[in-house]
């Protein structure tokens, strides 16, 4: 028995036999002792409990002394000196994990020694803290040493895993702890068709579906004029959150196919499939201005697109700002949009440039100036491309410089400008090939 400091019973044990001899004890701590009657050499753990016992062939008088190897030495009534070398008591290792994934990985362990005990259970206990095991695997029985493992599935990717092995026979044993990460996962972009090409620019889009495990991902588009060989991008964008991005590319050339795809780097690096699209060459309207206020747009995109080049007897360029519901005047002319223009008297403005066969814009709730596209016959409007769907009314007004009157409508005719109405802010697409 044990007694603590104070002289209270810390632990005792029963052996079988009377307990003649004084206990020796050794370097780690066991406690080494003969049984007088039912002769065996004990030795206990510490804390009290069996390391392993030994059966002497005869009675044990005298204590046991402990040589420099930390061999035991006993006598014994048979006549006989006993030498017996220390048992080697329950051992486990935890190895490195491997075959890491985004969910799963292999736990590696090697149970060094079984002890005095067979067969042993071994297992492993995990969890996302150190030392903090929330989780252990099914036991798996071990007769001899060796090897084992164990895959895990189920985990979360880019996380964290603390884990042990464990090792039950007579007592228990662990192993050091070991962690391993999964595997990330990368964000998820598509590659959206590009919109507003014109002869030396356009507007690339793409929807960045999931942010894989990053918190925030760099979108981009890679581009070239040969499939699959990217040779310029888009300035990258941080984002934090999934949605839809859009990038304006100029400085193209004319009439010549380019190719591009999206590209999200977060925890890795996800890319879109490969889209193409060709800019436009140049073509020649007439657009037709009576003295007084005329609403127009541009369906060519001139090399300059000031007003007073395009229009040149223009006094004035008037557009509808939708969101402080306000005129302002321009200086310069873009696709999709709608304007006034002043002259004094009727003329027709011949305008060369590349033509826009498709452009998509935001609307704001009320009344919108848009703008058309180079369609010869015009474009229908009874079901408008917006998104949300149902946002965009399906009629619109132009102006009529003749009769100087407003007149409803559900087509887009080249060169015109229209007010627009809508019910909530939306995204409108006009094209010659998706109406
Ligand atoms: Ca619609």
């Amino acid at each position: 028995m044990a007694l603590n400091p104070d002289g209270t019973l810390k632990w005792s044990y029963d052996t079988a036999g009377i307990v003649r001899s004084s206990p020796a004890i050794g370097a780690d701590g066991t406690i080494y002792f003969g049984t007088y009657d039912q002769p065996k050499l004990y030795a206990l753990n510490p804390n009290g409990t069996l390391k392993w016992s030994y059966t002497i062939g005869g009675t044990i008088w005298s204590s046991p002394a402990i040589g420099v190897d930390s061999t035991i030495y006993i006598g014994s009534g048979d006549g006989k000196l006993y030498a017996i070398g220390e048992m080697p008591s329950l051992a486990v290792a935890t190895d490195n994990a491997d075959n890491v994934t985004q969910n799963s990985a292999t736990l590696n362990g090697r149970l060094l020694s079984l002890g005095d005990y067979s067969p042993i259970n071994v297992s492993f206990q995990w969890g996302t803290s150190s030392r903090n095991y929330t989780s252990e695997t099914a036991p798996v029985s071990m007769s001899t040493t060796g090897a084992f493992n164990i895959n895990q599935t189920g985990l979360t990717p880019g996380v964290t895993y603390y884990f042990r092995t464990k090792a039950v026979g007579n007592g228990t044993s662990y192993g050091t702890e070991n962690s391993f990460t999964t595997l990330s996962n990368p964000p998820v972009v598509a590659t959206d068709n590009a919109t507003i090409i014109t002869g030396n620019s356009v507007t690339l889009r793409g929807t960045l579906t999931s942010m894989g495990t990053a918190t925030s991902v760099i979108i981009s588009f890679q581009c070239g004029v040969n499939s699959g060989n990217y040779t310029f991008g888009t300035t990258p964008v941080s984002v934090n959150a999934t949605g839809l991005f859009s990038a304006n590319v100029t400085g193209l050339s004319a009439n010549m196919t380019y190719y591009f795809r999206a590209k999200a780097v977060g925890d890795g690096i996800g890319y879109g499939s490969e889209l193409s699209f060709t800019t436009g060459t140049e073509q020649t309207v007439e657009i037709a201005l009576k003295a007084g206020w005329n609403m127009v747009s541009l369906p060519v995109i001139p090399a300059n697109t000031a007003y007073n080049s395009v229009f040149p007897t223009a006094l004035i360029v008037y557009t509808w700002n939708p969101v402080t519901k306000a005129y302002s005047s321009v200086a310069n002319l873009e696709p999709a949009k709608g304007y006034w223009v002043a002259v004094t008297s009727d003329t027709v403005a011949t305008v060369t440039g590349v033509p826009v066969f498709s452009w998509t814009n935001s609307v704001k709730a009320g009344w919108n100036m848009a703008g058309s596209v180079l369609a010869t016959l015009g474009v229908s409007f009874t079901n408008p491309n917006d998104d949300p769907d149902g946002s965009v009314m399906a009629f619109n007004y132009w102006w009529n410089p003749v009769s100087k009157s407003y007149a409803s409508g559900t087509t887009i005719e080249t060169g015109k400008g229209y007010w627009i109405p809508a019910l909530r802010d939306a995204s409108l697409t006009v094209s010659t090939t998706s109406q």
